[in-house]
Order: structure tokens, then C-alpha cells, then sequence
């Protein structure tokens, strides 16, 4: 068992947790956690708001206040070891580390400060017209259809057409995007089964993924045009240009997709919580929020000690990982009146599904306005869903989500008789 252990971390000894902090022993990576973590999120935070993993012998985070604390203190928690478990100071990455994710200031302002500004409101509001017609329209199709996979037909299809074409891409190879996240994704947990086969299926992806980030392969008037325009004005470098338009691809699908989906599986599970969006779809933003807290996309990451530091009252040496649980954080009844209860008239108040300090989400207006014409354009044709077969989980080691939604779209014309 120890050495499994061992081997599976890449370690020959076995570190023990220093004496007063608890220690848990699930493994938050299995498929039986990650069927429901929220009962083993809460045994980590009863435990203390820092514990100790046992399996992965690694400190994690779960509490709303010591969550933020960690993502609040770059200088203390760094990026620069990787946000996986993998610590880049000492284990070889996967891939070459992200120009934006994975690094810390003052190299990350430079490159955050481009990308920001090519994903800020004004920019996105010129998309608006067409993210909301391509919804409109996908949603009336399914409509007719009868029945669907709200993951393929909606949750899926919507992103890949929407956010691959407002960074550029071409329409053929598409395919390639979701394993390509899946992937990345996978790489911030432990290098598990998981990770082993989802690098061994990968093939032709991360090529194919290299090569529509260059320039050439672009389309104009695109996000992938704009960063090499802010390259050709000397801001960031054309290479650096390439490896931004790799983190729109990494960091901007599987996220999206699986928000989407869990918003559907959410509408078709509380029947009474669509309908409050349905008959007033001015809130569709707020229930994104909601969404967002109740089943966080992105549900855990980690961040690495840059020095000796107390923590909760632990000392913890340098250059330790800890497992910071956003989705547990978001789920804190110290925090969260009925914090296990899904209901889209909660006040809204700042989860951390994004994250939160210096590396929150780049992403989350776009994130958020995806989400939101979504819930709108369903908002306005869709009376209820019904659930026509068992949801499938897809299981990822940071992401969480369905890989399927059998699902049929009541339309609400129906309804009225016409
Ligand atoms: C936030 C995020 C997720 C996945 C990948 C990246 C960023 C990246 O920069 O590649």
C-alpha cells in the first residue's frame, strides 16, 4: 500500500503529517469521492480548516476563510511549481508550463495584463449578438428534436462553436479540443490511472493543438488575432502570443461546457428552481453564481509554500503543495446559510468558483456571458426538462461535470396549445 503510494507520487519515503494537523484519509481523486465529494469535503472541513492528505501526502485547504487566504497570498503560495500536484521545482511537467497560470509577478502582469484586456467587457460585448443568436438557435433545434444529450447537443456543441470561433479557429479538428482539456485538467491532480490513460488516448491532439495556435492558422478578428497584435506592438513576444492562445484552448472548454451542463442537470433535478428562472430570466445571471457555488467546475487546484509560514496555526517548511478546494469552500455552512441547498434566489454574494487574488479567473466575463445567454435563450422556450435517462459523471481530477444528459426540452409553445 505504502509503496503503491510511494510510486504513484513519484516518492521513495513516505512523509508523514506534522503532529496537530488531522489528517484525512479518502482519496479525493477516486471515483467513489468524486461521485458526491460534498460529504467528504465536509469531513475535511470538521476536521480543521487545513488537513493533512494522506494518500498524497500533501496539506489541503477547505474552508471558505483558509481557502481565501491561500489565494489571496501569491507571494507566500506561489504558482510557479505548477497548480497540479506535480511540483515543477522537482518533477518534469507534462507539458511546458503556461506563460500565465503556472508563474508568478512580475512575469505573470505582463502576460495577465494582455490577456485581461482582450477578455474585458467592452470586447465581449461586441460577441454578444452573435453568442445569443447561435443559442437561440441550437436551443429551437433541440426543442424540435424532442428528446437530447444536453452534454453533446447543448453543453458541448454550444462553446465549441461559439468560444472556438471568437478565438479563431478553424471548423475542421475541433474534435481535438476536448481530449486536449481533459488532459490539462487531468495534470492538476495526482499523475494517477487517470492521467496515465488520458495522456496514453491523447495522440494527435497536442499537435494539432500546437499548430492552430500559430499565427497563420487564426482566423482575423479573432482573440488568437489579437494577442499576436499585441506581440506586434511589443508587449509580449509572438512565441508568448502562441502559448496565450494554448490557454484560451486549455482553460476555456471543458470549463464552460461542464458550467452549462451542470446547470442543466441542476434545472432538471429542482424542477421549482426553473421555473423562478423561467418566469423571471432577469435573475439567469444570479443563478449562474449559484450554479457556480453549488457544483464548482473547477473544483480544486493547488498552490505551493515559497517559504517557512504558518498556516492556521501549522507550520508549514517551503516549497510544500497544498490542495486548495474552492468547491468545498463553496459549500462552507460557516459561511453559506443552508450551504448544501440549490436555490437561485440566494443573495449573491463572492463565491470562489473563479478563484479569487491575483490569478482568479481571466476568463470569467466570457465564462459568465456563455452561461448566461444560455439560461436566457432556454429561459425564454423551454417550460421544463425532463430527465430521460441516468446523468453520467465524467470523471477528471480537477474538473467536475457530466459527460452525458439525456434530457427533453418542454417547449413552453407547447404548453399554451400552439
Ligand atoms: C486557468 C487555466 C486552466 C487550464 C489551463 C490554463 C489555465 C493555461 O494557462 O494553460
Amino acid at each position: 500500500m505504502s509503496q503503491t503510494n510511494a510510486e504513484e507520487i513519484g516518492r521513495a519515503h513516505r512523509r508523514v503529517a506534522p503532529p496537530s494537523v488531522p489528517v484525512v484519509t479518502f482519496d479525493p481523486y477516486s471515483d467513489e469521492v468524486m461521485s458526491d465529494p460534498y460529504p467528504y469535503y465536509q469531513e475535511m472541513r470538521e476536521a480543521g480548516p487545513l488537513v493533512w492528505i494522506e494518500k498524497y501526502e500533501t496539506y489541503a485547504v477547505g474552508s471558505y476563510n483558509s481557502v481565501t487566504r491561500v489565494l489571496t497570498d501569491h507571494d507566500a503560495f506561489c504558482s510557479s511549481a505548477g497548480v497540479g500536484l506535480t511540483n515543477f521545482h522537482t518533477e518534469p511537467p507534462w507539458r511546458k508550463p503556461s506563460i500565465i497560470l503556472e508563474v508568478d509577478p512580475p512575469n505573470h502582469s505582463r502576460t495577465r495584463k494582455v490577456f485581461s484586456r482582450i477578455l474585458s467587457p467592452r470586447s465581449l460585448n461586441k460577441l454578444r449578438e452573435r453568442f445569443e443568436q447561435e443559442a437561440q438557435a441550437m436551443i429551437s433545434g433541440l426543442i424540435e428534436k424532442n428528446s437530447c444529450d444536453g452534454v453533446h447537443d447543448l453543453a458541448e456543441a454550444y462553446p465549441l462553436k461559439v468560444f472556438a470561433d471568437a478565438v479563431g479557429l478553424p471548423s475542421d479538428g475541433r474534435e481535438h479540443l476536448l481530449p486536449y482539456g481533459d488532459m490539462v485538467f487531468n495534470a492538476f491532480g495526482p499523475q494517477n490511472e487517470r492521467f496515465r490513460q488520458c495522456l496514453a488516448k491523447l495522440g494527435p491532439s497536442i499537435e494539432w493543438i500546437n499548430e492552430v495556435c500559430q499565427r497563420k492558422n487564426l482566423r482575423e478578428d479573432s482573440f488568437g488575432a489579437e494577442l499576436y497584435a499585441a506581440a506586434d506592438a511589443g508587449e509580449i513576444t509572438h512565441e508568448e502570443a502562441g502559448l496565450l492562445v494554448r490557454t484560451m484552448l486549455s482553460a476555456g472548454l471543458d470549463t464552460t461546457i461542464f458550467t452549462i451542463g451542470n446547470a442543466l442537470a441542476c434545472f432538471a433535478r429542482y424542477p421549482e428552481q426553473w421555473a423562478i428562472v423561467r418566469d423571471d430570466p432577469s435573475i439567469a445571471r444570479q443563478a449562474i453564481e449559484e450554479v457556480l457555488r453549488y457544483e464548482s467546475t473547477f473544483h480544486s487546484f493547488y498552490r505551493t509554500t515559497t517559504r517557512p509560514l504558518n498556516l492556521e496555526g501549522v507550520e508549514l517548511d517551503k516549497n510544500q503543495k497544498v490542495l486548495v478546494v474552492v468547491a468545498s469552500a463553496n459549500r462552507d455552512t460557516n459561511h453559506w446559510a443552508s450551504a448544501d441547498t440549490f436555490s437561485v434566489e440566494r443573495k449573491p454574494a463572492a463565491n470562489v468558483a473563479f478563484g479569487t487574488g491575483i490569478h482568479g479567473c481571466a476568463g470569467q466575463m466570457i465564462a459568465r456571458m456563455e452561461a448566461e445567454i444560455v439560461v436566457k435563450a432556454l429561459a425564454a422556450q423551454v417550460e421544463r426538462f425532463e430527465m430521460l435517462g441516468e446523468p453520467k459523471l465524467h470523471f477528471n481530477n480537477t474538473v467536475r461535470g457530466y459527460s452525458s444528459l439525456p434530457l427533453r426540452f418542454v417547449s413552453k409553445a407547447k404548453k399554451k396549445g400552439n
